[in-house]
């Protein structure tokens, strides 16, 4: 095999696809299930964008801790959190991230940094802040230099406590990087149509914090941008607020029938803005990875997302007795 060109190792290119196509199965797999009506509750899948969680997280160790969103499955998996338990969540079983008590938008793994996904729209930034907070109080006693991340979409960037996160951040001069995720839309509501400003690094210099737009399709701007910030906030250099643009695959959520799209918009961002085809064009186009190393990735995957969802069908129920359980934090 020839040389390589790229600024990660060969096995972190393996592990970056690996990532990004266990996303991209498991949200084809939730969409096939729930239309045959086997999911109970609300989902919102992260196809097309795996790039982004994959590209940053591969920055983050377990102390390393993330805020999410209602779209927060492709965070968990590129945080680490188990498939099998996530699947058992999001049918709502027993053993699941959260015993199926909390279902999609509230899988949470602290074991794994991963503080939630969250169906409030701007919620994580605040908890970011607090977890950025803490990480510069141990890291002054003399613990590892710990950084937090909160994802936002386009829509929710607009929320009051987005910015006044920002505004904290910037004045305590924070760990913390916002991610913001731009779909292009809010619901069915267009970007443009609800945000004045074009870039989101504006709005972060509005706040005095650096910013950077990527291409979120891009695994590779988006490791190397999001490398350096965070590798920076960890060298007390402070927040940052990272823009990845990008394309959802899918409807806002299943059952959308996403008639505010232009026609053909779909197909030609599986054509066109797919990342996980030009991670796959770039790696063996340099020829550091086989298309039939790609292949038999793409197989072990399918057989990982097949065993979880078998294992989310036989895991029963959570019983009555399990409602009262998890209330409270055992200190
Ligand atoms: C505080 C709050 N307001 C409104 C909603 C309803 N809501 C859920 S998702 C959504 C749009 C979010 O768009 P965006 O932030 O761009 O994220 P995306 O869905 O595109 O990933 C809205 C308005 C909510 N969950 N929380
Ligand atoms: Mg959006």
């Amino acid at each position: 095999m020839a040389g390589n060109p790229f600024p990660q190792s060969r096995e972190q290119l393996l592990q970056a696809y690996r990532t990004m196509r266990t996303i991209r199965e498991f949200e084809e797999r939730l969409h096939i299930d729930f239309g045959r009506g086997d999911i109970p509750g609300f989902v919102h899948l992260y196809a097309g964008e795996e790039a982004a969680g994959t590209g940053i997280m591969m920055h983050l160790g377990d102390g390393d801790r993330i805020a999410s969103t209602h779209r927060g499955h492709g965070h968990c998996i590129a945080k680490g959190v188990d498939v099998v338990s996530m699947m058992k969540e999001i049918y709502g079983r027993s053993g699941g991230a959260c015993n199926g008590k909390g279902g999609s938008m509230h899988i949470a793994d602290l074991g794994r940094g991963m503080m939630g996904a969250n169906g409030i729209l701007g919620a994580g930034a605040p908890l970011a802040c607090g977890a950025a907070l803490a990480a510069k109080f141990r890291a002054k006693k003399g613990q590892p230099s710990e950084v937090a991340i909160t994802f936002v979409g386009d829509g929710a960037s607009n929320q009051g406590t987005f910015l006044e996160s920002l505004n904290l951040a910037a004045v305590w001069n924070l760990p913390v990087i916002f991610v913001v995720e731009n779909n292009g839309y809010a619901e069915s509501t267009s970007r443009d149509y609800g945000t004045a400003v074009d870039s989101y690094v504006d709005r972060a210099a509005g706040f005095g914090l650096p910013g950077v737009t990527v291409d979120g399709t891009d695994f590779f701007a988006v490791h190397e941008a999001a490398g350096e910030i965070i590798e920076r906030a960890r060298k007390g250099g402070g927040p940052a607020l990272l823009e990845c643009k990008m394309v959802r695959f899918h409807g806002h959520f299943e059952g959308d029938a996403q008639t505010y799209r232009a026609p053909g918009e779909n197909d030609h961002n599986r054509a066109h803005n797919d990342c996980l085809k030009k991670f796959g064009a770039a790696v063996t186009g340099a020829g550091v990875i086989s298309a039939a190393e790609l292949t038999a990735i793409d197989h072990e995957v399918l057989g990982l997302i097949e065993s979880a969802v078998v294992a989310a069908k036989a895991a029963p129920q959570p019983t009555l007795a399990d409602l009262t359980t998890d209330v409270y934090v055992t200190y």
